[in-house]
């Protein structure tokens, strides 16, 4: 979880945790027990995090449940603790 505090030091000087972005993505995993989603993200504009694919906690708000991996959804990050946390996602189709 070091890459993204990089990229937000390198690319973001100004806009650091801004209103959150909406992104598009791929479900790659889904985990609900452990309320973790590993996504094909593109680039995030809030936090300067140019496109990947990688895990992230979700908030109870988030039913992992409702979702299948392979879907595209939307999604928009948080900070929460010094970690990025998903605090919506929905699908795009
Ligand atoms: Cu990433």
């Amino acid at each position: 979880m070091k890459h993204w505090i990089l990229a937000t030091v390198l690319a973001c000087t100004t806009s650091v945790w801004a209103a959150p972005d909406w992104t598009q993505a791929r479900i790659i995993k889904i985990e609900p027990d452990k309320a973790r989603v590993t996504l094909k993200h593109q680039r995030i504009k809030s936090i300067c995090m140019e496109a990947m694919a990688m895990p992230f906690k979700v908030e109870e708000a988030v039913n992992l449940e409702t979702f299948r991996e392979g879907q595209k959804v939307r999604f928009t990050v948080t900070e929460k603790n010094s970690h990025l946390v998903v605090d919506q996602m929905e699908s795009t189709k």
